[in-house]
């Protein structure tokens, strides 16, 4: 999250004049963006996902009430912000607009401090509405994917694989002898190691798709679609050194002078993996075999 970037304004309109005037106007705060009619206004919205959308209703070639349509059935742009702008300016077409799912509705010819106020506003509840997401799904300490975000995303993976016959493989990281570690050094420098193995178990998710979420306490999960059991096993292997090379003394481990972890993982049999909780439940049933075997180490 980087909320000091300046935000991204698109404004969508066929007469010149009236751009060019919502241009000066917003520039100086907003990264500004600009389409000359609705399939330039589609085109840029999609590429570059602005944060809020000016969008003139009586277009030659799609009215933005078209514009907007298409915009709410594209993933990348479905919860995108809209302001109307337009000559139209009855209540009923105020109304239509807004119905539609505009945020707001400005009738033309408008007053230049009431847009910019207007748009002030808007980005503000983008703002505001972008945070609450956050820290739905992110968890505080180490800004991993929390259990909650991980849940839903589980879930439509797990049915994603069912339906293409892809693998997807899943692990479980726990820590090694943390009771211990905070004990000795202290709980300060036990969410210090934490948020370190968290940060190396982030970055060895490397597909977009990939996703490393805090589950609980000290323990983590992975995700890995599109991956099968030898792939999944030779990251979490990889992972599992990257954390003992972070050597963080550990004087009371029971695996090694080290902060360890000990990873469980499973991969989906198509055909045989009932559900995604008996996924789950493998992946348990390895960590427990990981941590019964001297942790520090991996099982599948
Ligand atoms: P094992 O090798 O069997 O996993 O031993 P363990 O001591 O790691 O296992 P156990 O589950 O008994 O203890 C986990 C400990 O993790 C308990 C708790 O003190 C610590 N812990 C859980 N969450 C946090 C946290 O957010 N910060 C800190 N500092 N410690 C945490
Ligand atoms: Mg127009
Ligand atoms: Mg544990
Ligand atoms: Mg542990």
């Amino acid at each position: 999250m980087t909320p000091a970037e300046p935000q991204k304004v698109l404004i969508a309109d066929d007469d010149p004049i009236n751009r060019d005037v919502l241009c000066e106007l917003l520039q100086p705060e907003y990264t500004v963006l600009l389409a000359k009619n609705g399939a330039q206004a589609v085109e840029r919205a999609t590429r570059h996902v602005p944060d809020l959308i000016l969008l003139d209703v009586m277009m030659p070639d799609m009215s933005g009430f078209d514009v907007l349509r298409r915009l709410r059935a594209t993933p990348q742009t479905e919860h995108v912000s809209i302001i109307f702008i337009s000559g139209l300016d009855r209540p009923e077409d105020e109304a239509a607009g807004l119905k539609m799912g505009a945020s707001d509705y400005i009738a033309k010819p408008f007053n230049a401090t009431v847009v910019l106020a207007r748009v002030a506003l808007h980005l503000q509840l983008v703002r505001q509405r972008r945070l609450l997401e956050h820290l739905a799904h992110v968890d505080g300490l180490t800004e991993l994917a929390n259990r909650r975000r991980f849940d839903d995303v589980y879930d439509l993976e797990w049915q994603r694989a069912r339906r293409s016959g892809q693998p997807l493989s899943l692990a479980l990281l726990d820590i090694d002898s943390f009771k211990q570690f905070n004990d000795l050094y202290g709980h300060p420098a036990g969410d210090r190691a934490l948020r370190a193995v968290a940060r190396v178990a982030g970055t060895h998710m490397r597909r977009p798709a990939d996703l490393a979420a805090r589950y609980g306490g000290e323990e983590m999960v992975l995700l890995m679609p599109e991956t099968d059991g030898e792939q999944a096993q030779q990251i979490a292997q990889a992972l599992r050194e990257a954390v003992a090379q972070l050597m963080i003394a550990h004087a009371g481990s029971a695996a090694a002078s080290c902060i360890t972890v000990s990873i469980g993982g499973a991969s989906l049999d198509p055909g045989r993996m009932e559900s995604s909780a008996a996924l789950f439940e493998a992946a348990d049933v390895q960590l427990y075999r990981a941590k019964q075997g001297g942790r520090n180490r991996v099982m599948w």
